[in-house]
């Protein structure tokens, strides 16, 4: 046992923080790493798609991944420095097709079979999100909430083709598979008409939803604004939230990107666990805008993390991550981004949570303020180490230099 920890747990013991029991509770905690940071949400459809839908990658740092190959590859380095519990969350825009290459209202399970098996050799479960964006048939910027129904048709049936994946990767996990639904739509300019493109939102969502598929938790994500997409966006938050409400079995999904810079999810997150069963997050971080920065351990990634841990709900909130930065080091982006959530998660382990509680329900705020300061000195990095050793993944500072090897020898041999 390393001296630092041993020091570092006695300074937590002494405000009753087992950082023991820390350690091993964060092993537990999932955390379902997007696939999209690997190839700045290209996909792998067409080695010239366009994103689209008013989100965007920033970037040409060398070295993208190409193909399922490069891509499962690049995850497989990011995870070796990632430790704890581990999920792939999936785009439809990631079916591996061969010769049978079908629209993506056709998808089958088949077209994901290398990803099930890819999963299944690493023991992890996958996550999943139809694709409404970057394809010809989102027409002006709308797919299930389109008046032309040609268009909305399209979209519905995708959005039923991806639940049955969903349902094909539980069954074949033998672990759930949210399937999320984050559509785009949205005006560029002040609407003529807000409500008919929402009824015909719920509708299609109707649509979709219909059929009871075991193993599968539905969400829907809600959005403020893209770019291109200033003026409305038909899927808001009381849109969705409403939605929730009203159709059990499917959450509102809140990614911390999409609301009013001084709104907080960390604020909402208490508020949805009144109401809802399940919180499925995608944490990111935005910059000015829902600009999709990685994560970094800052104020709100902690305050999320303690929202999670002190209302005892790491079964109820399920956490993704959701960010694509083609600036830099692409696999560095996934294992900053994933550790950081995960330093988060500790942090909140290691507060005393049931005392604050107390401080706060007898109005003794002054001392409040002090041990909520005062935690931030705390010896949390030795802590951090001890997990690393415990999970066989190398600590901070010492992971760059694999990296570094990856982009030597792999990366930039990709051109
Ligand atoms: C867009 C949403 C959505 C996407 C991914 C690629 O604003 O956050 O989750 O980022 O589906
Ligand atoms: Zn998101």
């Amino acid at each position: 046992m390393n001296t630092n920890f041993q020091s570092a747990s006695q300074r937590y013991a002494a405000i009753g923080v087992d950082a023991t029991d820390a350690i091993s509770r964060l092993g537990e905690i999932p955390i379902s790493i997007h696939c999209w940071q690997g190839d700045d949400v290209t996909g792998l459809e067409s080695p010239d798609a366009v994103l689209s839908g008013g989100i965007q990658a920033t970037g040409d740092y060398p070295g993208k991944a190409r193909n399922f190959e490069e891509l499962t590859a690049d995850f497989d380095k990011a995870c070796s420095l990632i430790p704890g519990k581990k999920r792939i969350n999936l785009h439809a825009s990631y079916s591996v097709m061969g010769d049978d290459a079908v629209d993506r209202d056709a998808l089958e399970p088949k077209h994901f079979e290398a990803w099930v098996d890819y999963a299944k050799s690493r023991g992890i479960g996958i996550d999943f999100n139809p694709t409404f964006f970057s394809h010809a048939m989102v027409k002006d910027g709308l797919t299930l909430s389109s008046p032309d129904d040609e268009v909305r048709s399209f979209w519905i049936r995708h959005g039923i083709a991806c639940r049955r994946i969903a349902a094909y990767f539980a069954q074949e996990l033998q672990t759930h598979c949210l399937c999320n639904v984050w559509i785009p739509d949205g005006l560029k300019d002040v609407p003529a008409d807000r409500l008919a493109p929402r009824l015909r939102l719920r509708d299609s969502l109707d649509q979709i939803f219909d059929e009871d598929l075991d193993g599968v938790i539905d969400c829907v994500e809600s959005k403020v604004f893209g770019i291109g997409l200033e003026a409305y966006t038909v899927g808001s938050n009381e849109f969705y939230t409403g939605y929730a409400a009203t159709h059990p079995g499917v959450y509102n999904l809140m990614d911390n990107g999409h609301y009013h810079p001084t709104e907080m999810v960390s604020d909402k997150i208490s508020a949805m666990l009144c109401y809802f069963e399940k919180l499925p997050l995608h944490v990111t971080r935005p910059v000015r805008w829902d600009s999709d920065h990685v994560v970094r351990l800052d104020d709100e990634t902690k305050e999320i993390a303690i929202e999670i841990i002190r209302n005892d709900a790491t079964d109820r909130v399920l956490i993704g991550l959701d960010f694509f930065d083609a600036s830099i080091n692409r696999v560095a982006a996934w294992v900053i981004g994933t550790r950081n959530m995960q330093k988060a998660l500790l942090y909140a382990l290691l507060m005393p949570h049931q005392e604050l509680a107390a401080m706060q329900d007898e109005y003794r705020f002054t001392e409040l303020f002090i041990l909520q300061e005062e935690l931030k000195t705390m010896p949390f990095g030795d802590i951090w180490d001890a997990y690393c050793d415990a999970q066989q993944t190398p600590r901070d500072g010492q992971w760059y230099a694999a990296i570094k090897e990856y982009e030597q020898t792999v990366l930039c041999e990709r051109n």
